[in-house]
């Protein structure tokens, strides 16, 4: 049985999803419901989403994604060569576009109201917006982000693409990431995961 530590609608609800669409027996634990001292010595970082998986504690979801493939053989990320597409398409994701978002929750919650922060917020979405057309471009000729195949980069994607709600910007994703975005939300683990978040789905309605 593995503990998930995830906040409603963040990155975690990715690798929610995939523990669901495996199959793998899991608790959620809700961050907030951890006193800030005990979470800090889950996760220095403060950061979900962590995989408790026995005594171990993985902290990184990049890290979780591959621990739950290893344990739960799948599609959404194959191991070996079979995967090199999907673990690329993963670290894209993780790596690239959930960064690229971050730094507009940075801005967003620390910046005063002002012109500098419309600016910096601005700066910030064009190189989202940037990374979804690079994405809206491969999906051109591909149906999912690492091929043929759906696998955890376009959950990831897609849970990404619901933050836009988050700011005053316009993040414009195109045909082809709405229509895998599409895909990915009428899976019925995503939706049971919304649900179990109690998240709105909003992008790309
Ligand atoms: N590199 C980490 C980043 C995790 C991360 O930034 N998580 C966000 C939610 S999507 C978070 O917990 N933010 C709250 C905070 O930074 O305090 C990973 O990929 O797991």
């Amino acid at each position: 049985m593995y503990d998930l530590y995830f906040s409603p609608g963040a990155c975690s609800l990715a690798f929610h999803t995939m523990l669901r669409e495996v199959g793998a027996p899991f608790q959620l634990i809700n961050k907030a419901d951890v006193p800030e001292d005990d979470y800090a010595a889950i996760n220095p970082t403060g950061t979900v989403p962590v995989l408790k998986d026995g005594d171990r504690y993985v902290r990184e979801g990049a890290a979780i994604a591959l621990a739950i493939a290893e344990a739960f053989p799948t599609d959404l990320l194959p191991v070996g060569v079979a995967g090199r597409s999907a673990r690329e398409a993963m670290l894209f994701a993780n790596a690239s576009v959930h960064p690229a978002y971050s730094k507009l929750f940075f801005l967003a919650f620390n910046l005063e109201d002002g012109p500098v922060k419309t600016q910096a917020l601005e700066l910030a979405a064009a190189r989202v917006a940037k990374l979804w057309a690079i994405l809206d471009q491969r999906l051109e000729t591909s149906a999912y982000v690492a091929g043929d195949a759906l696998t955890i980069a376009d959950i990831m994607l897609t849970v990404y693409a619901n933050w836009g709600q988050f700011f005053p910007v316009d993040i414009p994703l195109g045909k082809n990431v709405q229509r895998v975005i599409a895909d990915v939300t009428k899976r019925p683990a995503f939706q049971e995961a919304l649900a179990a978040e109690g998240v709105t789905y909003k992008a790309a309605a």
